[in-house]
């Protein structure tokens, strides 16, 4: 509206309270390694990748320069009948670091679209089989899968939908693992919890095998908390899949790229999905990019079950767009030369102990970790869920250390790049914090 001066009232910002933060702003307006700077020119150590995504730390000039050199070569071109050279290299660089036989990439534009496309994919291969009567999706309660209507639909957080109408139909859900009172504080994968997969087989029985196209899970549940599966839980959902002819899914669009030690923690735990979703640390978050990785014989069932022209009716204007494929391609690079993946691993310990330490402080319910992840949880505030992790979030920004907050759990995810001094730092911080919050 003309004459209104508030200089932040047009961004309708995402996943925000928009007033609370419009009456108390804080921004972030440069970025290098592993730190943020403020509007207000503090050092911020960035304890989260920017939102799980900038996995080989900030402006990076190796990928920074590869995106301008793209933008001054080629900014862009259709890739609907038409093609250029990045993403082609791309895809060969991505099939090679997916487990076997997972060497056909479709390019999105971030995660909510790579499951979106995940999830026709897996409707367009059960057709292509004969199989068209597999229409049904299952996802998980506490399943996080982006903002598409599909990805609300089989995601498994109310507040993802309610005010958005019915969603797909033919969705169920999986319960989730979190089970605190069987696994809290456990070091590493819980112990409890494998049977909750068998939750699959009740779905079969209930709506016949004949009915379900796949089903899609996070391998860990990074968005709702750090869930870690549980022993045995991902073999137990791969099994029953294959008795039944389901595509499994897994979305690793947090977990892919290092942040569990390893390209994806599909190839790191040795559970190979049919199909998997990136999108975050694929080109470090440095230009929005997802992609979606499918087994060879699937993409050639669909391939094959057309005799002539387009064989999937779907796609983005910018798939595979000239400015994500170069950074793409360095990110990749970049995580090669530098050994990032591995750093998951050898850091894993370490990090384990640093978080672990903060066993006893008040209010700290449980501890997880993996690779280069933490969820430290709560004890809600009585009467006000969320409002202590919000408050700690809250002091660890205003005293220069970024981390996230989701529900009543602290969530750590550092770039790979991460010292051990600053492992110390961040969980030295949270440790002196949450003694000061109420
Ligand atoms: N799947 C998974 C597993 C995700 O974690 C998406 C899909 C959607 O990606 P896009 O690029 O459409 O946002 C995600 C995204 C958080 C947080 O703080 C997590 C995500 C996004 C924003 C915040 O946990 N994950
Ligand atoms: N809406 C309109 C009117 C369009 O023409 C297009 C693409 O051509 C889209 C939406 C989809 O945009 P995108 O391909 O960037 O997802």
């Amino acid at each position: 509206m003309k004459g209104e001066n508030d200089p932040l009232a047009a961004f309708w910002m995402p996943f925000t309270a928009n007033k609370a933060y419009k009456a108390h702003p804080r921004q972030l307006v440069s970025a290098s390694g592993m730190y943020y700077q403020s509007g207000d020119g503090r050092d911020i150590l960035d304890g989260t990748s920017g939102l799980w995504c900038s996995n080989a730390g900030h402006c990076r000039p190796e990928i920074t320069e590869a995106i301008a050199k793209a933008a001054a070569t080629l900014d862009f071109a259709p890739t609907f009948q038409l093609g250029h050279p990045l993403p082609f290299e791309l895809a060969q660089r991505l099939a090679a670091l997916m487990p076997d036989g997972l060497d056909r990439i479709f390019f999105t534009n971030s995660g909510s679209e790579s499951v979106d496309t995940a999830l026709k994919i897996a409707l367009a291969i059960q057709r292509a089989k004969g199989q068209g009567a597999r229409t049904r999706l299952i996802g998980r309660e506490r399943g996080y899968h982006g903002t598409g209507f599909g990805g609300i639909s089989v995601g498994g957080l109310v507040n993802n939908r309610r005010a958005f109408g019915g969603g797909l139909p033919g969705v169920d859900h999986l319960r989730h693992t979190h089970d605190i009172a069987r696994n809290a504080f456990t070091r590493g994968f819980p112990q409890h919890g494998a049977e909750l997969a068998d939750d699959l087989q009740r779905l079969v029985d209930l709506h016949g095998a004949e009915t379900i196209a796949a089903v899609i899970v996070e391998p860990m549940a990074g968005s709702t908390g750090v869930l870690i599966p549980p022993v045995g839980y991902l073999q137990r959902l791969r099994e029953i899949c294959d008795k039944h002819g389901i595509i499994l899914i897994f979305d690793e669009v947090i977990t892919a790229f290092g942040r569990v030690g390893g390209a994806t923690a599909a190839g790191q735990w040795g559970v190979t999905p049919d199909i998997i979703t990136m999108a975050k640390g694929l080109t470090n978050a440095a230009v929005p990019m997802g992609a979606v990785a499918v087994k060879r014989e699937l993409h050639d069932a669909v391939l094959d079950s057309v005799e002539a022209g387009i064989e999937l009716f779907h796609g983005y204007t910018y798939s595979g767009h000239p400015l994500a494929s170069a950074a793409g391609i360095a990110t990749l690079d970049l995580y090669a030369r530098d050994g990032l993946f591995d750093r998951a691993t050898e850091l894993a310990s370490y990090w384990e102990e640093a978080a672990h330490s903060l066993k006893g402080r008040r209010y700290v319910i449980d501890i997880r970790t993996i690779g280069l992840v933490a969820g430290i949880e709560l004890e809600p505030r009585p009467g006000a869920p969320t409002a202590r992790a919000m408050e700690l979030f809250h002091a660890c920004f205003d005293n220069g250390l970024l981390v996230r907050a989701t529900g009543d759990i602290i969530a750590l995810s550092p770039p790979l790049i991460v010292e051990k001094n600053q492992i110390d730092e961040m969980f030295g911080k949270i440790g002196d914090l949450v003694d000061r919050i109420d």
